[in-house]
C-alpha cells in the first residue's frame, strides 16, 4: 500500500485528469487543486471524482494565500504544477493574466514549499515553446523512419538554447528559471519536464488537433445523414473549418504516455530537467491528411478555409524533440504513434460529437 500524498494543480485540465488517474492506480492519495468557475469544469474528472483517495480543494494559482494554505495543510510528498493559461494564441491577447498564472503563480508554489514543506518533490510543467524558433542540428539522417535521406536533422534537446517568442513562453521560461534557482539556492527537490505537444481525446477544443478531429467527426455525421461526401449537398453548404497557419511543425505525442514521464521524473534520486517528446514531427497539413483520411476523405482542401485572425503575431515554426536523456535515465519512451493518436482522437469524436459539434475559434 502506497501512503504517498500528491497535489495536482490544473487537475481539471487534460494532463491533470490523466495524471490523477495514473497516481490513483498507484495508490496515491490525490488532492486536486481547482479554481472557482460559474460552470462545471469537472467533466474530465468524471471517472475519478468518487474514487477513494481523491479529493478536491478550492483555490487559484494567482492567490498566494490559497496556495500557502494548501501546501501547509497537506505537506504532500509530491506536487505537480500543471495549472496554466495554456493557450499560446490567447497569451497574445491576455498577456498579463498569462504571466500572473504561468510565472508568478509558480513562485507562489515554490515559496509555499520552501516555507512550509521543504521535503515536497515539485514538478513544473515546462514546455517546448521555450525553444521558440531555435533548434540544434546534426548532419544527415532518415527522420521519423522516412526512406528519404536529409542532409541535416533539426531537433531540440536539453542543450538547445531557449528563445521564447510569445507571452506564454516568456512566462513559462521565468517559471523554468525560478525552479532552477530554488533547486540551487534552497536545495529543494524541484524538476521540470520540457514536454512537447501532447494531445488526446480530452484535448481542449481550441487547440488545433482537437479542432480538426471534432470537425472531421461532425462532417462524417453530416455526410452520413445526407448519404453523400461532397462539401455542397442538396444546396446546403457545410460550414468550413477555419484555421490559421498550416505550415508549422509539431512533435505530437499522446497525453497518457506523457503523464507517466512526469511521475518518472519525480522518482529520480536527484532533481533534474528532461525533454519529453516522440522525436517525430508533422505539419498541420499532415494532421489534416491523417484525420480526413481516417474517414476516407483524400482531399481536405474544400473543407478548410484560412482565417487571418487565427495567425499569431509570432509563430513557433518547427518543433521536434530529442528525448534521449529521458530514455536513458528514466527508461521512458512514447508508446503511441502519430497515426494511432489521430485515429484515437477521431474515433472518440465520432462517438461523442454531433453533426454541429466543432469549434469556430
Ligand atoms: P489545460 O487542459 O489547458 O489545463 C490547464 C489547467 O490549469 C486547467 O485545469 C485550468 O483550470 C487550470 N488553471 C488555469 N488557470 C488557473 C489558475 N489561475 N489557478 C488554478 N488553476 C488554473 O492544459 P494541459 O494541456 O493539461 O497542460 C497542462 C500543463 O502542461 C500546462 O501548464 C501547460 O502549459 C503545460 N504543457 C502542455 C503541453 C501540451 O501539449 N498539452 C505541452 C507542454 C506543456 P480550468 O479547468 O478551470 O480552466
Ligand atoms: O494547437 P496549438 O494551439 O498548440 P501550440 O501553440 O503548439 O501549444 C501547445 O503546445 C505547447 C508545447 O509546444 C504547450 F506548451 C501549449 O500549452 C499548448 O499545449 O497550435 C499548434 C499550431 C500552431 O503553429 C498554430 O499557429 O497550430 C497552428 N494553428 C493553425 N490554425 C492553429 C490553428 N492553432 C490553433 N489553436 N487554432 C487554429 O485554428
Amino acid at each position: 500500500m502506497n501512503n504517498k500524498v500528491a497535489i495536482v494543480t490544473g487537475v481539471t485540465g487534460q494532463d491533470g485528469s490523466f495524471l490523477s488517474e495514473f497516481l490513483l492506480k498507484k495508490d496515491y492519495k490525490v488532492i486536486g487543486f481547482v479554481r472557482r468557475s460559474s460552470t462545471n469544469t469537472h467533466e474530465r474528472l468524471k471517472d475519478v471524482l468518487d474514487t477513494k483517495g481523491f479529493m478536491l480543494v478550492d483555490g487559484d494559482l494567482t492567490d498566494s494565500s490559497s496556495i500557502y494554505h494548501l501546501v501547509n495543510r497537506y505537506k504532500p510528498d509530491e506536487l505537480y504544477n500543471l495549472a496554466a493559461q495554456s493557450h499560446v494564441g490567447a497569451s497574445f491577447k491576455q498577456p498579463e493574466i498569462t504571466f500572473d498564472v504561468n510565472a508568478k503563480g509558480v513562485l507562489h508554489v515554490l515559496e509555499a514549499i520552501r516555507q512550509f514543506s521543504p521535503h515536497t518533490k515539485f514538478y513544473q510543467a515546462s514546455t517546448s515553446e521555450l525553444f521558440g524558433s531555435n533548434y540544434s542540428t546534426t548532419g544527415g539522417g532518415y527522420p521519423g523512419g522516412s526512406d528519404v535521406k536529409v542532409v541535416e536533422v533539426r531537433y531540440q534537446d536539453e542543450k538547445t538554447k531557449f528563445a521564447p517568442n510569445s507571452p506564454y513562453a516568456i512566462a513559462k521560461l521565468a517559471a523554468h528559471r525560478l525552479v532552477g534557482i530554488y533547486r540551487k539556492s534552497y536545495g529543494l527537490y524541484a524538476s521540470c519536464g520540457i514536454l512537447f505537444n501532447h494531445e488526446s481525446e480530452r484535448r481542449g477544443e481550441n487547440f488545433v488537433t482537437r479542432k480538426i478531429t471534432q470537425y472531421v467527426a461532425s462532417l462524417d455525421h453530416y455526410r452520413k445523414s445526407l448519404k453523400g461526401i461532397a462539401n455542397t449537398l442538396e444546396g446546403k453548404k457545410y460550414p468550413t473549418l477555419k484555421l490559421g497557419n498550416l505550415d508549422s511543425w509539431r512533435d505530437w505525442g499522446y497525453a497518457p504516455d506523457y503523464v507517466e514521464a512526469m511521475w518518472m521524473i519525480l522518482q529520480r534520486k536527484k532533481p533534474n530537467d528532461f525533454v519529453i517528446a516522440t522525436g517525430e514531427t508533422h505539419s498541420i497539413r499532415d494532421f489534416l491528411d491523417a484525420a480526413f483520411f481516417h474517414i476516407d476523405i483524400d482531399n481536405w482542401q474544400p473543407f478548410v478555409t484560412i482565417d487571418d485572425a487565427l495567425f499569431r503575431p509570432c509563430e513557433v515554426e518547427y518543433l521536434c524533440g530529442d528525448a534521449t536523456k529521458a530514455r536513458e535515465e528514466l527508461g521512458w519512451r512514447p508508446k503511441t504513434t502519430f497515426k494511432n493518436l489521430v485515429g484515437k482522437m477521431v474515433d472518440y469524436d465520432l462517438e461523442n460529437c454531433r453533426a454541429d459539434c466543432f469549434s469556430y475559434s
